[in-house]
């Protein structure tokens, strides 16, 4: 399987994340994707590739454009009010508030972020739109034939909307490059999500279309971020009512109780019959993950590349979330070899 990879990941490299009423170091770091491509070179999987540019095109046809515009300019912005820290969002459109875009960067923040925990830092824009391209590469080969590719992806994007950031995530890498896919010719395509979190922003982006499938296997929002998108009522409205499923699934979750609802959702990925599957990856299901709480052993991500492979489907894996950094690269290479053995 090839790689897509960039060091511009790099530049995505915040000093804080608000936690437990703290600035601590971000769990979302550079060394995460250094671990990946690591591990992806020592155990020969296949080459890695750079990143080609697609421009802004792919991107504006997912993400609203004064958003886009907002990511682009934010960190000036908030650099020319003199603030010594990195810029943290702190007033919301709360309920029965104005939906008017403030000018104020102050404002422009809260109405663009989605939660507080991710500080937009100096170089975001430039490592986001660099993420982007990452997947839109993968998802170009894949177009051209090649069966499975792996999109390393930094910072993540699952949790980014038509018009709103956080939880780490600035622009919706996954949802970029199944749109693309759609665009150049693949007429259905399935987004499948196994990150410990919902992809609110795919299913935001999604929610009323019938061409495009997403389906989530998560922590219960109940108990977990993004806490309010993710519930097994959440099924699609419209034309896309039907298009979208959610396994929320409930702390302490083993791998027995997680690989029945990935059955589930594999059977009704296969019912859609797509031409492509991009699959939203995180591997912060493992146990040991310090802000999630399924059971995942680092066998499991194996055993469960080799069932989403079973599909028989072109498949573009997208990097998301995982957090344990010394297992991440075992982990996110399990998956992937997992993928190989049996496509
Ligand atoms: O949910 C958290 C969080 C929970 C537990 C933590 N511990 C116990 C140290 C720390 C943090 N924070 C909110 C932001 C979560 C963003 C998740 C990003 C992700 O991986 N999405 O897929
Ligand atoms: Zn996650």
């Amino acid at each position: 399987m090839e790689t897509v990879f960039t060091e511009k990941h790099r530049l995505r490299n915040a000093r804080t994340e608000l936690f437990a009423g703290q600035l601590v170091e971000p769990f979302e770091r550079p060394s995460r994707a250094e671990h990946i491509i690591a591990r992806v070179r020592e155990t020969g999987l296949g080459p890695v590739i750079a990143p080609e540019d697609f421009g802004m095109d792919p991107i504006l046809d997912v993400h609203d454009a004064k958003f886009v515009a907002f990511l682009q300019s934010a960190w000036a912005e908030w650099s020319a009010t003199g603030a010594g820290g990195e810029a943290i969002p702190t007033c919301w459109p709360a309920r029965r508030m104005s939906g008017r875009i403030p000018t104020h960067i102050d404002g422009r923040l809260g109405y663009y972020a989605l939660a507080s925990e991710t500080s937009f830092s100096e170089g975001t824009w430039e490592a986001a739109h660099a993420s982007a391209q990452t997947a839109l590469t993968g998802a170009e080969r894949l177009r051209q034939g090649t069966r499975a590719m792996f999109s390393l992806c930094r910072p993540p994007g699952h949790h980014a909307a038509l018009d709103m950031y956080g939880g780490y995530c600035f622009l919706n890498n996954a949802a970029i490059a199944a749109q693309y896919l759609r665009a150049h010719g693949m007429e259905r395509v399935a987004v499948l999500d196994v990150d410990f979190h919902h992809g609110n922003g795919t299913q935001d982006i999604f929610y009323d279309r019938s061409d495009i499938y997403f389906v989530s296997i998560h922590g219960d929002p109940l108990h977990a971020f993004p806490h309010f998108l993710g519930h097994r009522d959440e099924s699609g409205t419209g034309a896309g009512e039907g298009y979208t499923a959610n396994f929320p699934l409930p702390p302490g979750t083993g791998f027995d109780g997680w690989r029945i609802a990935l059955d589930d959702a594999l059977d009704r990925v296969s019912r859609f019959a797509p031409q492509a599957l991009v699959v939203s990856l995180g591997v912060d299901t493992f146990q040991s993950d310090p802000i999630s709480f399924f059971r995942l052993a680092s066998d499991d991500f194996t055993t469960y590349g080799a069932d989403i492979a079973a599909l028989g489907l072109p498949t573009l894996l997208v990097m998301e979330g995982g957090y344990d950094v010394a297992e991440i690269g075992l982990n996110t290479v399990n998956v992937l070899s997992g993928f190989e053995a049996a496509a």
